[in-house]
């Protein structure tokens, strides 16, 4: 017993020494370094920019990502048998291991390209899908983990180029996007399966740094064509930076972010893209953003607007647990409702983040009928509530039970996901606060709603109430949004004498 209680403690203590940054971002609040290290691959923008990219980027609200590729071929399963437990999730199943797994099963998966040849795909109807969904942004992978690039290019042999289909999907996908106003960010995988001169460790020999090498240099070709090629993008999306041998490299991806930088002016990258010279990847060992916002929140969330150390950030969500590529069978497990989805979004925005909500077409590129349902629910709530979600920051009103504050200047807007029954909507301000709901109206059903004063009188409470009725005969079968106007505090209820105590 005595043993146990040591070995806990001796686990917490080194859990403690060890983690210090590593993933502070995505575990609780982020922890500030006692002492400041001299960093010389620290971040390369300032914290907060305030260009119109970024002011762009803090309002977009809502975003929609895509993961299409190979894997939309087997759809998580090959010849009726499931991948499910065999590999990580669907656009992982290169990876397929185990009793469940086909025979030579990487060698069938490497030459899926030849049978690539989408006859549904449509750009624009995807594009549409998105802007009536009210995504404002889209983030598409041109290349995840098995290393095949939608694009057409000119540094290796396995692209689209070499399938069936043959015309370049990212152009059509960064084309019919930006004509309907979407902005358009580039998912890109630097870790690759199938290449013989990637590797996860730390490239050590003479040999295995020239191999590294050249990928690096593949790297950077790849990059600099995708932002020459498509130069209306806005932002790259970064993954697979996580293994040793990139790490190590920070000298070399330190100087990649500026090149890319300097190319395209206002580009937008989050912190996944590379580390500083001590490992330190998101944030800096001094603690900093690297990139220009946080990129750690993948179907996970803060659990209190505190933990973003006021940085900008987004948080990227499958529909089911995990999985982002097409995945034939969803039976059996849990699905994330359109409500689940939009309680998710107002999350996000009560702490300024931005919600994107993975999509995975088919082999044919067509979206599956339940996500086309999602966006079109999605979509008609999002019009009818677009002041709650778009434009808007946190509200430094205490947390509500009944929902999610948003509020832009001196409108502030509570968006209830749990009515009361007694249809009072009790809102908690501050003593200290200048401003009070004054008034109050349904966002879309309109209508003015009465707001009264709820003195408590609640000893050492520093909140004061302010009650909103909701007319038992208004009928919501999602959330709905009160708006409220925020002005100075009226007429004080007389005060009644403290006894001495
Ligand atoms: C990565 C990919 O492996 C996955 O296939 C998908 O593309 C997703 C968007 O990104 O998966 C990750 C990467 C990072 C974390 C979790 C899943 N993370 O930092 O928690």
């Amino acid at each position: 017993m005595k043993n146990i209680k040591k070995a806990g403690f001796f686990l917490f203590v080194m859990i403690g020494i060890l983690s210090p940054f590593a993933n502070a971002q995505w575990t609780g609040p982020k922890r500030k370094p006692d002492s400041l290290r001299a960093i010389q691959y620290g971040p390369i923008t300032p914290a907060h920019r305030t260009d119109p990219q970024m002011k762009a980027f803090r309002n977009y609200g809502l975003g929609q990502f895509i993961h299409w590729g190979l894997y939309a071929i087997p759809g998580n399963e090959w010849n009726g048998v499931s991948a499910r437990g065999g590999a990580a999730a669907s656009e992982w199943i290169r990876s397929w291991g185990g009793p469940t797994a086909p025979k030579d099963w990487k060698n069938i998966y490497d030459n899926l390209y030849k049978q690539f040849n989408p006859k549904d795909f449509d750009a624009k109807r995807w594009a549409k899908q998105a802007k009536d969904m009210g995504a404002r942004y889209v983030i598409f992978t041109t290349k995840h983990h098995d290393g095949f690039a939608l694009w057409p290019t000119k540094y290796s042999d396995y692209s689209i180029a070499k399938t069936p289909y043959k015309k370049d999907i990212v152009k059509q996908v960064v084309d019919a996007y930006t004509a309907e106003g979407i902005d358009v960010y580039l998912y890109f995988s630097v870790l690759e399966w199938n290449n013989p001169d990637y590797m996860g460790g730390t490239p050590k020999t003479e040999e295995e740094k020239k191999r590294f090498n050249r990928f690096l240099q593949y790297t950077r070709n790849q990059l600099l064509e995708l932002v020459t090629n498509y130069p209306q993008i806005k932002g790259l999306w970064f993954d697979g930076t996580w293994d040793a041998s990139w790490k190590s490299a920070y000298d070399f991806t330190y100087k990649l972010e500026k090149e890319l930088r300097e190319k395209h002016p206002g580009l937008i990258i989050g912190s996944r893209f590379r580390n500083d010279e001590f490992g330190a990847r998101h944030f800096d060992s001094n603690g900093r953003l690297l990139g220009d916002y946080e990129q750690g929140w993948e179907r996970k969330m803060p659990g209190s607007y505190e933990w973003i150390d006021g940085n900008d950030w987004d948080c990227v969500m499958t529909i089911p647990p995990n999985g982002w590529g097409y995945m034939k069978d969803w039976s059996g497990i849990y699905t994330k409702t359109t409500d689940d989805l939009l309680d998710l979004l107002m999350r996000c925005r009560s702490m300024n983040g931005n919600f994107v909500i993975n999509f995975g077409p088919d082999g044919q590129g067509n979206m599956r009928p339940e996500e086309d349902r999602i966006a079109a629910e999605t979509g008609a709530w999002v019009r009818r509530n677009a002041a709650a979600v778009y434009e808007n920051r946190h509200s430094d009103f205490p947390v509500s039970n009944y929902g999610y504050f948003t509020q832009k200047d001196s409108t502030l807007y509570l968006t209830v996901f749990n009515r009361p029954v007694n249809n009072i909507v009790r809102i908690a301000v501050p003593k200290n606060f200048k401003q009070v709901p004054a008034s109050a109206v349904l966002l879309e059903a309109g209508g003015k709603l009465e707001v009264k004063p709820a003195d408590m009188g609640l000893d050492l409470d520093k909140n004061t109430y302010f009650d909103i009725l909701l007319p038992a005969s208004f009928q919501a079968t999602r959330a709905f949004v009160i708006r409220m106007q925020l002005g100075a505090p009226v007429k004080k209820a007389s005060k009644l004498m403290d006894a001495k105590m």
